[in-house]
């Protein structure tokens, strides 16, 4: 195996026996094996595409498959290979499809076209695959920001969004991390392209998000228990949070949010629900502990999973992409989840043990904050504010991440952080205070909802006269861990954002050539200690 697509990949360069996060060598060979054949399948897609010919079917397996191989999301080796086999079933079908239409030249494929059950062993999937370091490099800069997309519009698909258009560039990306015409310049410009798709994918979400589930509003969020046995849930998935919750209503059992589902007690819709009860613990990486002493069922509906305790195996539960070996997969049918399996098994546990009381801040979507806006721009112009700093991003379980937590605390109390993402577990439960009434954390929600973060940018940009955004009193300071941040981080680049400060280290799949060049068009830089970037980011 070689994986190298996260940060905290092993000594900054890349996993080679098993993943630093519980993967096995296996999984992620089987997983450089998926992700080839779906560069295979979109080679026929885009031609079918192109015809009026293609399949809902594919685009929903699509964004299955690439979604299950982000950090944390399946684990088992048994649902990947299963994928590589529906994915050569699908394959097969589109191939015919385009033979049956006169849409195919047999005689005239790229190799990656030519990939079959029997041939797939001689192929080399894997990453090192590509010798150019450089090309490699933005290859898999591609290839993840991808992985960041099918995410996000996974979860747009499961309310009913479907994209044509950013459907059609994840094949035209997985299609071009094949081609060996192109250039680095080519990918770079590919690269900036899967920015703007991530920002499209992002409002699509927040638009169905909104829908279905109202404009988040600023909530204190309950973060202690009460005595009644519960369920929970975590991940990303709001529409598998509904269910559970229509599911589990009078029936005696609470409901709990954990990690990224925390802003989902934001949502007007969901704060309807009397038994969801509030955020139980922190970030993902803290889930071994609080799985533990939650003492009842735990739904995971996406990244982020980390291997489990036998102590509290039985009581796991994975649905949607994500997957572990010994939890118990709830599937769809027909669009609904049964999970009468958990309430009944919550029925016998304890209740939660209480691990914290009180209640922490959320809600702070652009609507939520851009309707206070005359407040905020005031606050800026008499000078109680003098900077924002988007602090967004993932969190992750290793010790130099305390850096964003002294980070926020040292910030001047003229500042205001904007956070999503489960990166603002480093600081949302510290006590920053308040601007003339304005929470100095403002928390606008899952990592997807950095889209938030932007159009509160823009919108504050504008009413403060800003014409540059690089001009406006902002600066960022983003932590990455997974493949969703590469995304966002790409979004960001797209806008032309310039000095963005990145940590708590640099992707190691970015090569020395590729970093240059983010230097020199964005300047954006790693992080170093709290004194330095202060001056840089606050200055
Ligand atoms: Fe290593 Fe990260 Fe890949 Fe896991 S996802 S194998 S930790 S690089
Ligand atoms: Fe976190 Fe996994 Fe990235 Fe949604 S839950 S941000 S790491």
């Amino acid at each position: 195996m070689f994986c190298y697509q996260c940060e905290e990949t092993m000594n900054g360069e890349g996993c080679t026996k098993n993943g630093m996060c519980g993967k096995k060598g296996e999984v992620a060979d089987l997983q450089d094996d998926l992700i080839y054949v779906l560069k295979s399948i979109a080679f026929y897609n885009q031609k079918a595409r192109k015809a009026n010919l293609a399949e809902n079917n594919t685009d929903e397996f699509m964004l299955d498959a690439l979604f299950s191989t982000i950090t944390n999301t399946d684990f088992r080796a048994s649902g990947i290979q299963d994928r590589i086999e529906r994915g050569f079933w699908v394959q097969n079908e589109i191939k015919q499809k385009l033979l049956d239409n006169n849409l195919l030249d047999e005689n005239d494929l790229p190799e990656v076209a030519t990939l079959t059950p029997d041939n797939l062993k001689d192929r080399n999937t894997g990453i090192l695959a590509t010798e150019d370091e450089d090309i490699r490099s933005l290859r898999e800069l591609l290839i993840y920001g991808i992985k960041g997309i099918s995410a996000y519009a996974h979860h747009a698909m499961m309310l009913g969004n479907r994209n044509k258009k950013v459907n059609s560039f994840i094949e035209e990306g997985l299609v071009a991390s094949t081609d060996d015409s192109l250039t680095d310049k080519d990918l770079i410009a590919l690269v900036l392209k899967c920015g703007e798709k991530g920002f499209d994918v992002m409002a699509d979400l927040d638009r169905v998000n909104t829908a279905e589930f109202g404009n988040p509003e600023p909530t204190h969020v309950n973060i202690g228990t009460r005595g009644n046995p519960g369920i929970l849930v975590s991940g990303h998935d709001l529409k598998d949070l509904k269910q559970l919750l229509d599911q589990t209503e009078g029936t005696g059992v609470d409901v709990y949010t954990h990690g990224e589902m925390l802003p989902a007690n934001s949502y007007p819709e969901f704060k309807k629900y009397e038994h969801l009860v509030g955020n139980y613990g922190g970030s993902w990486w803290q889930q071994k502990q609080e799985f533990e002493s939650f003492n009842g069922p735990i739904l995971l509906t996406s990244n982020c999973i980390v291997p489990p305790r036998e102590s509290y195996i039985d009581r796991l539960y994975t649905t949607g992409s994500v997957g572990y070996d010994g939890a118990t997969h709830i599937i769809a049918k027909e669009g609904k989840k049964d999970f009468s399996a958990l309430i009944k098994q919550a029925k016998t546990c304890e209740a939660p043990v209480q691990l914290e009381e009180g209640t922490i801040m959320g809600g702070f979507a652009y609507t939520s904050v851009l309707s206070n806006a005359d407040k905020i721009v005031d606050a800026v112009k008499t000078g109680k504010i003098k900077k924002f700093i988007v602090m967004a991003g993932c969190d992750g379980r290793h010790k130099n991440r305390q850096y964003y937590t002294d980070f926020a605390e040292a910030l001047p109390e003229d500042t205001v952080i904007l956070t999503a993402g489960c990166a603002k577990y480093r600081y949302n439960k510290l006590k920053l205070g308040e601007i003339d009434g304005i929470p100095r954390v403002l928390d606008a929600g899952q990592c997807n909802d950095s889209f938030s973060l932007i159009v509160i940018a823009q919108g504050l940009m504008a009413r403060l006269g800003f014409t540059d955004v690089n001009e406006a009193p902002i600066s960022y300071n983003i932590a990455w861990y997974e493949q969703k941040a590469v995304l966002v981080l790409l979004t960001l680049l797209r806008l032309e954002i310039q000095n963005i400060t990145l940590g708590p280290t640099l992707p190691a799949f970015v090569s020395a050539n590729v970093l240059k060049v983010l230097e020199e068009k964005f300047n954006i830089k790693p992080n170093t200690t709290v004194e330095e970037d202060m001056v840089k980011l606050v200055e």
